[in-house]
Formats: C-alpha cells, structure tokens, sequence
C-alpha cells in the first residue's frame, strides 16, 4: 500500500476485525490494541520488508496484530474468532510457535523489546539487511529490562531498529505518571543517543513521515515517541476511565458491534 488513503482504510479494516474477535470473545485487551492500529497499519501495510521483523513488546495488544497479519493472508479468517480459546493459534499474546506470520513471542513485557535489539544486533554482525520494527507500551517502561535494552542499542549504534514507544499515558489500573515519574520520553530517549521523534501516533500521515526518517538516517538507533490515546478509534471506549482489559458489558459489546457495522458500511 502506497498511499495514505489504502492505509487509513487498512487501519479501520483492522479495528473492526479486532472488535469482531473481542465480541466473540467477550473479553479483551481493547485500550492497548487500539492505541497502536495506526503504528500497525503502516509497518504492514506499507514498510516491512521480508527481510525485516516486527516484535510486539507490549504482547498484550496482540489482536490489532493479528488483524492486520489476517486481512494480509498470513492468518485463516477462520481462526479469526478463535482468540484465546483452547488449542488456537492465536493465543492472546503472540507466539511465534502458533501463528503464522507472529516472529517474536512476547507478552512478558520488557523482553520483546531486548529480543528486538538482538535480532538487530544479529543482522548487524552477519552484514545481513533488514530492519527491526518494536512497539512498546509506556506502561512497560516500569521494567527495567527495557533500559538495559536501550543501553545495549545505543551503545551498539543499531541504526537498523526502530523503537516505538506506545505513550498512551496509562498502564493496567491508570495513569502512566501516577505510577512512575512523568517521562519525557523524547528527552530520555534523545538522552540515551537515539535518533528521536515525538509524533502523534494516531496520525497515520505522521506515523508514515516518522518512519521514512527513520529509514533515512545512519549511524543511531531510532526511537519514535507516539502520543496515543488508550482505546482509540472508538469514543465510548476512549472516554471510559481505564479500558486496558475488558470483559464486556451486553452494552459494551453492542457499542462493539456498531462499529462493525457501521465501518464495514463505509467501507463498502
Ligand atoms: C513482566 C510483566 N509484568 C506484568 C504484566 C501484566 N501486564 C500486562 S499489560 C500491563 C500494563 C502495561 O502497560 P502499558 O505498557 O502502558 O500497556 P498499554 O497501555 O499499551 O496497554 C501489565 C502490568 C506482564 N504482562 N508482564
Ligand atoms: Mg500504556
């Protein structure tokens, strides 16, 4: 997909596959998934390579992931509404073991993001191409894994990972900055020697030029800060106050299938 357009409609196609298997589920990380379609839709619909990987570090988002790896043809539409049962190949947070297309597993939060720095590492060092693509939840800069990692990226120079940084200022039970000093994480990550930008990441255009810079420049790691908003692309879940995971309500779920409906109606 080249143009803006294809990739907004890939972002709302996403969304509303998601919302299907969280209806079929009736429960679900939705906060999380939704703040990072856009992220999604551009590194899939328009820049991974085959000889790039992709690390969902924050795992629990896993749905919007699976969306987009489904309408690419990677996942069987009809294991689409098997989320997080017995035996499926979707399990709620990615393995690499069981879904087709999934190349990093994850979930346990501050891993992913040290498994992506050594995969960029790797192709560093075998002269090999391909970049490393790795989202990672504000909430999941609690650990401290993650900053081992960014000192190990930074020290190496790994100009061939791009860090994104899912700043929807909450995590499980609130907010990010009730929990943990009020990062600037621009700052923090500028600070560590990163290639930074701090972008609207619900901004489909601005996540695009965010990454085509990324993809420009040598000689650093590079770090994309996204303000998000948790739930995004839904208001009744944007305006609750905490929609991390949820076990839907009868109206929650009706407010699920209306957007179905209705983008799939705008999509026609
Ligand atoms: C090591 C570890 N501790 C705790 C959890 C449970 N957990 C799942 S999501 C989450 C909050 C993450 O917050 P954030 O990264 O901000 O996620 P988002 O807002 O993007 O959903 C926690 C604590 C986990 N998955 N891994
Ligand atoms: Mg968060």
């Amino acid at each position: 997909m080249k143009e803006i357009k294809d990739l907004r409609r890939f972002s709302r196609e996403i969304r509303a596959l998601t919302c299907e298997m969280f209806i079929k589920r009736k429960d679900g990380h939705i906060g999380g998934a939704f703040s990072i379609v856009e992220a999604i839709a551009a590194i899939f619909g328009k820049y991974k390579q085959k000889e790039d990987y992709f690390v969902l570090s924050k795992g629990h988002a896993g749905p919007s992931y699976y969306a987009a790896l489904c309408l690419l043809g990677y996942i069987p539409k009809e294991h689409i509404c098997t989320l997080n049962e017995n035996g499926t190949i979707l399990p709620s947070h990615p393995d690499r073991t069981r879904t087709p297309g999934v190349e990093c597993t994850t979930g346990s939060l501050g891993q992913g993001i040290s498994e992506a720095c050594g995969m960029a590492y790797g192709l560093k060092i075998q002269g090999k191409k391909g970049n490393v693509y790795c989202i990672v939840g504000d909430g999941e800069c609690n650990e401290g894994q993650v900053f081992e990692a960014l000192q190990f990226a930074a020290n190496k120079k790994l100009d061939n990972l791009i860090i994104i940084i899912d700043d929807n200022k909450k995590q499980v039970d609130g907010f990010t900055s009730d929990i943990s000093c009020d990062f600037k994480f621009k700052n923090l990550l500028e600070n560590f020697g990163f290639y930074t930008q701090e972008i609207n990441g619900n901004n489909i255009e601005e996540v695009e030029k965010a990454i085509e810079n990324c993809l420009k420049q040598k000689g650093q790691g590079n770090a994309i800060v996204m303000n998000t908003i948790k739930g995004c692309g839904i208001k009744y879940f944007e305006d609750l106050s905490s929609c991390h995971h949820m076990d839907f309500t009868e109206e929650q779920l009706a407010e699920l299938q209306k957007f179905v409906d209705e983008t799939r109606k705008e999509l026609e």
